[in-house]
């Protein structure tokens, strides 16, 4: 068990220009939640930091998007957020945003302190500017070829891709996001955070600190960029929407996104303490505090290197102590996407399953990308629920309420002699606090999650074991204490699974009439106590914790997916130019014929092609058509198709193909038989 201290656990703070979907669960917000829960549950005293990131070009490109102001967009999104994550039991202390008083003043006064101290660059240098939009190109007004990875469509601070950042100056054939121009450069003044001057504290700090117990995939990337040679970073930018640089000649300019944000974790506190009575250094500036920072991915360098050379170089701050960062979260296969909407968003995803926040919860969880990019798909959400919390934990459950309270009433029975199998079954539920807490203190919460679901397992094997259905006839005291282990195991799992499944955590608590007993079993207690549900307690007549999730559920979230996906292709069709231009002489040696297919088979060997009869009027041939991905050969048996018959007969695989069925696209992109009519008249024109 850890000595208790202090935590400031920090989640990354969203961008307020769209919801929060699935993939900002399962990188940053539910890990964030599990261990602040955690820490909580075992006597620490904890920080639990978020809020909305308001400015930055996303915002100002969303907003011009919209014919609405940069503040409209923040405002709309902040409370969307902010209510997900009260709906999804992301248990934030405060969820602040950076378009607060507090926040302006807090970061205005970390970049004077700066300045005071001499610890920026002050230079006028050539920035790339779009003439068109009379306007700096920045951040995401600049997409170009990143020079570490070759991403073209790299960000002007940023490479979604690799991770590193940059500054604008350093994209490969830059291009206006604006006006798709390409940049000139023009002059203006900016304030550069010497990254370079703090190489040697951070190499000190973190490669010989040897960050060891931060995971390899933040460790690596933070060293190949440390090792690739660390260089001034722009922390001032020419918009219009942010926090003002305080200093003179920073008129026109904000702070760049990237410096204010972090500092949003800090006044984000303050704001919180004021409010709790407490003090905010205690929570930023104590070195017995341990701060750690949730992130995803993309901001690593962020985190691991600004923003702790922003810390250091002001003076009086702590240090992260650890950035446990997740790789990002696919669907389906594909990368999620806002811009897309390839993407489950929490407000639909509550519509379609309403009350099963934890189901999702543990989905994301047990399928975390921790080490690597994972994949989200329905039919493994399901498997979860159906197979897990349903079959296991669920099952478990309902045997011992409904026994309990078919057999005593409800009562917890006095229990007689403990078998050996009892005292074993005991000793191993007293050892998953600490099971479970090793894998928390490393950050595994997938392993954690699943070593939570192994006590449901334990409850489970017990009963089936000991079957106090069929000992009831023939030994009552046997019964009643196999009924008060299997309720001891049903409280260690009340409160054990809080961190992970706060919602069921209540229902269980609720059902175990944890409020008659005017105190809750703690986290320790699982491990200390002999008793956790004492006999002569009555329990509640229960009720179901998880419901089956049904296919038909499934395929309606994959019918979803599958209209963005057509509706994503439609919109980024490119329609083919005209050819050139024919005579009508040319048009009328085309022999158009209505046919109709009479046989149809998969080419062996061959994805997309059919081997066709065709009866054409003039005779039965053979016709290869390349139609196997869209049609099925039984669903075009008897079909009237229009064929060119004159078409000169060539080969396809060794089978000789004589004529070609005319085919098209339709409005959603699927191939289609340009059908005749009734009439035998093609789009109006007559058949030859
Ligand atoms: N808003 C980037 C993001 O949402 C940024 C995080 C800021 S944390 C200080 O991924
Ligand atoms: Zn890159």
């Amino acid at each position: 068990m850890s000595t208790p201290k202090r935590y400031t656990i920090t989640a990354a703070l969203p961008y307020t220009n769209g919801p929060i979907h699935i993939g900002h669960l399962a990188g940053v917000y539910v890990p964030a939640d599990i261990y602040a829960r955690y820490k909580r549950l075992t006597g620490n005293d904890v920080a639990f930091i978020c809020g909305s990131d308001e400015h930055g070009v996303p915002i100002t490109i969303k907003a011009k998007k919209e014919g609405v102001t940069p503040q409209d967009i923040v405002d709309k999104y902040h409370k969307i957020i902010k209510d997900s994550f009260v709906d999804f039991g992301i248990s934030l202390d405060n969820y602040s945003r950076t378009t607060s008083k507090i926040h302006h003043e807090t970061a205005t006064e970390f970049f004077k302190t700066l300045f005071d101290k001499g610890e920026f660059i002050e230079e006028t240098t050539e920035q790339l500017y779009d003439a068109e939009a009379n306007q700096f190109l920045a951040d995401r007004f600049i997409i170009g070829t990143c020079p570490k990875c070759g991403n073209e469509e790299s960000y002007g601070d940023q490479c979604e891709k690799c991770g590193t950042s940059h500054n604008a100056t350093d994209l490969i054939n830059p291009k206006s996001a604006i006006t798709g121009n390409v940049p000139s450069l023009k002059e203006t003044k900016h304030w550069f955070l010497p990254l370079d001057k703090h190489e040697a504290f951070l190499k000190e700090w973190i490669l010989k600190g040897h960050k060891k117990d931060w995971k390899p995939n933040v460790y690596g990337q933070v060293k190949s960029w440390i090792d690739d040679g660390l260089r001034p970073r722009a922390v001032t930018r020419d918009l219009d929407w942010g926090i003002p640089v305080p200093v003179p000649g920073g008129e026109g300019k904000v702070l760049y996104v990237w410096f204010d944000a972090p500092i949003g974790y800090i006044s984000a506190t303050k704001e919180w303490a004021e409010r709790e009575g407490k003090n905010w250094e205690d929570y930023w500036k104590k070195d017995d505090t341990k701060l750690v920072h949730f992130i995803g991915k993309d901001n690593i360098v962020f985190h691991c290197i600004i923003f702790p050379a922003m810390l250091k170089a002001e003076g009086s701050y702590i240090l992260p102590d650890n950035v446990p960062a997740n790789e990002f979260l696919n669907l389906e296969g594909q990368k999620l996407s806002t811009s897309k909407n390839w993407a489950v968003w929490l407000p639909d995803y509550l519509q379609d399953f309403p009350g099963q926040q934890d189901v999702l919860r543990y989905t994301l969880t047990a399928n975390a990308p921790e080490s690597k990019d994972n994949d989200f798909t329905w039919k493994d959400f399901q498997a979860r629920n159906n197979n897990e919390l349903v079959a296991i934990f669920g099952n478990f459950i309902n045997r011992v309420v409904v026994l309990t309270n078919k057999y005593y009433n409800g009562v917890v029975p006095e229990p007689s002699d403990f078998s050996d199998i009892d005292t074993e079954t005991l000793t191993k539920l007293k050892a998953y606090p600490q099971v479970i807490e090793s894998s928390l203190e490393r950050y595994r919460f997938r392993e954690a999650s699943q070593e939570l679901m192994n006590v449901a397992r334990l409850g489970n094997k017990y009963l089936a074991d000991e079957e106090p259905w069929k000992l009831i006839k023939t030994d009552e005291a046997r019964t009643k204490t196999i009924m008060f282990v299997a309720l001891q195991i049903a409280s260690g799992l009340a409160t054990l699974c809080e961190p992970f499944l706060p919602f069921t955590s209540t229902k269980l608590k609720n059902i175990l009439c944890y409020s008659t007993l005017n105190k809750e079993t703690t986290w320790t207690e699982v491990s200390t106590q002999d008793v956790l549900l004492p006999a002569n307690h009555t329990i509640g007549k229960g009720e179901l914790l998880f419901s089956k999730i049904e296919d038909e559920q499934i395929q309606i979230q994959l019918n979803k997916l599958e209209a963005s996906k057509k509706a994503n292709e439609a919109a980024n069709k490119k329609v083919e130019p005209q050819k050139d231009t024919i005579a009508f002489d040319d048009f009328t040696k085309l022999d158009l014929r209505v046919g109709t297919i009479i046989e149809a088979e998969k080419m062996p060997k061959a994805k997309k092609l059919l081997v066709l009869k065709v009866d054409t009027g003039i005779d039965i041939r053979t016709i290869v058509s390349g139609i196997a991905e869209s049609f099925k050969p039984e669903d075009i048996i008897g079909k009237q198709v229009t064929v060119l018959v004159n078409l000169a007969p060539r080969a396809l695989r060794g089978v000789e193909s004589e004529g070609m069925i005319l085919m098209t696209e339709n409005a959603e992109g699927d191939l289609v038989f340009v059908n005749p009519d009734k009439t035998g008249v093609i789009n109006g024109l007559p058949i030859s």
